[in-house]
């Protein structure tokens, strides 16, 4: 009694993937509907998302989650990767495909932009991070060009599809953080910065929280999907990564840090007032929005990518066997710089950590499985960095480190970060961001409390695993020291 479900709609870099969640009050029960590839397609232009596909996706996928509910579905939320984004023009029609964040139309564009307003007081007035794919500067980038100009309106990735369901137009406020157009201070627009950058912030639909209704499925989407009137949709933490960090199963007054783990690792903590230091800054730690006024205080890592890179490269071997011999390999022989912007770009990723290895004067791993090792050792390398820095830069002291994502299927990147930040790992929820999608979308409709009662829930309910640190970390100093002398 009293059990709903709800469709969460995750799309992530590689893949999306429709899930149902059934919340009680004293009960969450995740199950898959539809997954399906998100494949981007380099056109001469450039590189770009295939949005229509993933929207083709997204229909499948509500109609298999109305399959597993008898077509009753409680609501829909939408979560995706962050910064991208749509234009419409003023019929209200998508121009062009969107932009892909590793497009190479950003390079060298940020320094522009700071001959206008230089980077210290940019950081000073958004908090947010420098990383050329910023929509601030993919919309520099963009000036002047045929559809920005004649762009009557932006949306960014889940706020397109989002329209395209209900046919109302908002800009979700965590994914907006992103844009580097918010004041992490007021959770409004930053007025100053867009108008010094002459930024038209007409261009976005009006803000909308998470929890905040964004209208109901269209007829046409309800006859396609053979879903049951009205389904409402609802704003959950749109950015993939603020419904993740939702879903941290943290116990009430635990002292801690998390890692997101997927095509990203994001590692930081969840704070209620953003840092907006100059040194804070120069470790390019970002404040981005989250839930109920909380700040995500964190690094961006580049993550899995570079493992789903070399197996892309390497024609798809097993993933599982290429992971047991990396657990042969001696561990810290070589390591990268997993924050390098160096690796951001795709292609020939064997290739460029092998480079990265060899200017650094260290040896440079042939194999596969020591390539694999190399990554995931420079992965937990630089997951202790940015968790021993956060807590030093925000002053905020952790007694363990949660992660949550693709990651938690990898136990030797669990436990090497275990190792590397010398403090225990809980790896559990794999679906974080569904999950944090799902029950905002739930408490929105009253069926949980407070974010610590949403946590509350998961701690009771999602299997978890506990990595105690082995050895010192001193080796880990030592690999650190390395990267420092580049
Ligand atoms: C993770 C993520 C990160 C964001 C990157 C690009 O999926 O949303 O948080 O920095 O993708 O949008």
């Amino acid at each position: 009694a009293g059990v709903k479900s709800y469709a969460a709609v995750d799309l992530g870099a590689s893949s999306g993937r429709v899930m149902v969640g059934r919340v009680g009050p004293d009960s969450v029960e995740l199950s898959e509907a539809h997954r399906f590839p998100n494949r981007p397609v380099r056109l001469p232009e450039g590189l770009r998302w295939d949005v229509l596909a993933l929207y083709g996706g997204v229909l499948d996928g509500l109609r298999a989650a109305g399959a597993h509910c008898g077509g009753r579905l409680a609501s829909v939320g939408i979560d995706s990767w962050a910064v991208d984004y749509g234009l419409l023009d003023a019929d209200g029609a998508l121009l062009g495909n969107p932009v892909h964040y590793r497009d190479a139309r950003t390079e060298g564009v940020a320094e522009k932009v700071w001959a206008s307003l230089p980077a210290a007081e940019l950081y000073a007035a958004t908090g947010i991070q420098y990383a050329p794919f910023n929509t601030l500067y993919q919309l520099t980038a963009a000036r002047s060009t045929a559809q920005l100009t004649s762009a009557r309106r932006l949306l960014l990735i889940p706020d397109l599809l989002t329209y395209w369901l209900t046919g109302e137009q908002g800009t979700e406020l965590t994914n907006a953080s992103t844009t580097q157009l918010i004041d992490p201070r007021t959770r409004d627009w930053a007025y100053g910065v867009a108008e010094r950058l002459g930024v038209d912030l007409g261009l976005f639909a009006p803000l909308r929280r998470p929890g905040d209704p964004a209208g109901r499925l269209r007829p046409e989407v309800l006859a396609e999907t053979g879903l049951a009137g009205p389904v409402p949709v609802t704003a959950v933490g749109s950015h993939d990564t603020a419904s993740a960090v939702a879903a941290i199963p943290a116990a009430a007054g635990e002292r801690f840090a998390y890692i997101c783990t997927g095509t990203w690792s994001l590692a930081g903590l969840e704070l209620d007032a953003p840092v907006l230091t100059e040194e804070s800054r120069a470790a390019n730690f970002t404040n981005e929005l989250g839930l109920d006024g909380t700040v995500r205080y964190l690094r961006n890592i580049m993550g899995l990518w570079l493992l789903q890179e070399c197996v892309r490269a390497w024609g798809e071997p097993d993933l599982g066997v290429l992971l047991r011999e990396a657990a042969t390999v001696p561990a810290l022989r070589s390591v990268v710089d997993a924050g390098d912007e160096v690796f951001l770009a795709p292609g020939r990723m064997p290739e460029r950590i092998a480079e990265a290895c060899r200017v650094s004067g260290q040896p440079v791993p042939e194999t596969r499985a020591e390539i694999t090792r190399c990554i995931l050792d420079s992965l937990a390398l630089a997951h202790r960095r940015a968790v021993l820095e956060a807590q030093r830069l925000a002053d905020r002291p952790v007694d363990v480190v949660h992660l949550v994502g693709g990651g938690t299927r990898n136990a030797l990147l669990c436990q090497l970060t275990a190792d590397a930040c010398g403090l225990p790992v809980v790896a559990g929820v794999t679906e974080a961001a569904a999950l944090g999608n799902v029950l905002v979308q739930a408490r929105a409709h009253g069926l949980v409390g407070d974010l610590a009662a949403l946590r509350r829930l998961l701690t009771r309910t999602q299997p978890l695993t506990r990595y105690a640190p082995r050895g010192d970390t001193g080796r880990w100093r030592a690999a650190e020291a390395r990267l420092a002398t580049r």
